[in-house]
């Protein structure tokens, strides 16, 4: 098996609601390792480089600005297949229509603001979790 990385992110919602240990406790149940663990609070260049495939999204600003409300916990998660399974897990965006049995779909829901405070973020690719993971652990 290839040991596979990923970078996850219980953003400033997720924390906001002590949500950090139900969320790892569901990476950890599901098999996964978490090899990196950090309590952070982001920066505009750090979010403009996170998010870079965003920026100039009608959301943008609205995600940065939430994103920089409050302290984040990142992890890096490792486990062959961590990426997918991890994004699998997490639920799809918006947490209105995410299933039931996933982070999303179980504790969130639509707030009625301009951004989508779905409680996690999980690299979509190798390429994405290299960068990602490169981001929020510089050493
Ligand atoms: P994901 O976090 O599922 O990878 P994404 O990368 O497309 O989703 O978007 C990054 C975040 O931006 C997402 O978690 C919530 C917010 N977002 C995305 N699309 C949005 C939209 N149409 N309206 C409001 N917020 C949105
Ligand atoms: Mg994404």
């Amino acid at each position: 098996p290839t040991p596979e990385r990923t970078l996850v992110l219980v953003k400033p919602d997720g924390v906001a609601r002590n949500l950090t240990g139900e969320i790892l406790t569901r990476i950890e149940r599901k098999g996964y390792r978490i090899v990196g663990l950090a309590l952070r609070t982001a920066d505009p260049d750090l979010l403009a480089a996170h998010y870079a495939e965003h920026v100039g999204k009608p959301f943008y600003q609205p995600l940065v600005d939430f994103m920089l409300s409050g302290p984040i916990v990142a992890a890096v998660v490792e486990g062959h297949r961590a990426i997918e399974g991890f994004r699998s897990l997490a639920g799809a965006t918006d947490p209105t229509v995410a299933l039931p049995g996933t982070i999303r779909g179980d504790y969130g829901r639509d707030w009625g603001l301009k951004v989508q405070q779905n409680l996690v973020h999980g690299s979509d690719s190798a390429d994405s979790a290299a960068r990602e993971i490169a981001l929020w652990f510089p050493a």
